[in-house]
């Protein structure tokens, strides 16, 4: 149970640097101060300094979040004797830059997804992690979702054969705070800065999640993508004032398939009214099928298809047992989980692969995969071939 473990202050430490400390840089911190206090670990998280380039904001942060010092150049974060792993928490422009010298200068990295804006940039990032990890160095990331123990019972499920051969993945990311119009341009909106919009940020989830749970890559797309709100207020609390061209999508749609045949279907999208983080996750086999809702995620439903088709029907199974996935740990069965303890167990992975010199999963060549994906569904749904119109009657 956690906060009971005396055995973390023996090991020795890991200092950790973090550049940006937005969203996910604040989850990402969370992880890192309860990772310790939790699991035992053989190397104990040190959170030794953030990096901001606002030189007040970052002293806030830091006080904020618990990390011991303030930076304002990421290369100097990089360059800290006491700064042993890198966690890159800042959009996607900086990423390949940021991670590509921080394995230069021998640190492990963590890297935010999508790992990169553009297959060219993921593929230098692959590249230095494949010659770092020769040096001994890890490199990971950060895909969370895969440590929801709900999902990662999913995986141990089919992996185990449990549904049989896959024949659907479906994966939905839905959530809704882009649906006001008013919503100003952030750099999640900008191309330049994001690389897509829905489909890099959620998208990524989307198909990292398909891949992992199927044990496979997808071997082909087929897509439709949107941006159904093209321009928007530059400044925040000025709904009238001068507008910017958004430059990403808002929405995708897509399909792709296995090369074992099974079929996938994808949506992601940040204009479903209602919908926060639904992430859903369903997967039809030969001998079952399971499904996930993130916004119930300490749930996961099974039908087992080898019982009578009187006692079938999915079940509910709660994902609180300590021999649950993550949960040895945790609270007492039936005492659920949230969002941020995926990232708790992003880092307890990590530290792990970091000790061990193990390469971590998702690996930099994965981020690469999947980064391989993204780019196929923009080029799917910007050429027109793939969609054939319906002739309708006049
Ligand atoms: C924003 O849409 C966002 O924060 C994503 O960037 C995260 O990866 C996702 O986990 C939650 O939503």
């Amino acid at each position: 149970m956690p906060y009971d473990s005396t055995a973390p202050a023996a090991a020795p430490p890991l200092g950790v640097g973090m550049v940006g400390y937005a969203f996910m840089g604040q989850a990402h911190s969370q992880g890192w101060r309860t990772v310790g206090r939790v699991f035992d670990l053989p190397l104990r998280p040190a959170l030794a300094a953030v990096c901001g380039r606002d030189p007040a904001a970052v002293r806030t942060a830091a006080e904020r979040l618990g990390w011991a010092a303030a930076e304002t150049d990421w290369r100097a974060l990089i360059a800290r004797p006491d700064v042993q792993l890198v966690d890159i928490c800042t959009p996607g422009d900086s990423h390949a830059e940021i991670a590509i010298a921080a394995l230069a200068a021998g640190k492990h990295v963590l890297c935010e997804k999508p790992l990169a804006n553009t297959v060219e940039e993921a593929e230098a990032m692959a590249a230095a992690a494949r010659a770092a990890r020769e040096r001994g160095q890890v490199a990971m990331v950060g895909f969370n979702y895969r440590r929801t123990p709900a999902l990662a019972l999913a995986r141990r499920m089919v992996a185990d054969g449990r549904l049989g051969e896959l024949r659907h993945v479906r994966v939905c990311y839905l959530q809704d705070w882009l649906v006001d119009p008013a919503f100003p341009l952030a750099w999640r909106l900008r191309r330049e800065a994001a690389g897509s919009g829905a489909l890099g940020d959620l998208g990524a989830h989307a198909v990292d999640l398909a891949q992992h749970l199927a044990g496979a890559p997808l071997a082909g797309v087929s897509a439709q993508t949107e941006t159904f709100v093209r321009e928007r207020p530059l400044r925040e609390g000025e709904p009238d004032g001068e507008r910017g061209p958004v430059t990403v999508d808002d929405a995708a749609v897509f399909t792709g398939r296995f090369g074992s045949g099974a079929l996938a279907s994808f949506e992601v999208t940040r204009v479903a009214a209602g919908r926060k983080n639904a992430l859903r996750v369903e997967l039809n086999g030969t001998l079952g099928s399971l499904a996930f809702d993130l916004e119930r995620l300490n749930e996961l439903e099974f039908h087992d298809h080898t019982q009578t088709a009187g006692e079938a029907g999915f079940r509910r199974i709660l994902v609180t047992e300590h021999d649950h996935p993550y949960l040895e740990a945790w609270w007492p069965p039936g005492h659920g989980l949230g969002y941020e303890h995926t990232f708790t167990h992003q880092a307890r992975d990590l530290v792990h692969a970091v000790a061990t010199g193990t390469a971590p999963a998702p690996s930099f060549d994965d981020g690469l995969q999947v980064q391989r994906v993204l780019a196929a569904v923009e080029e799917s749904a910007g050429r027109d071939c793939v969609y054939t119109p319906v002739q309708h009657e006049a």
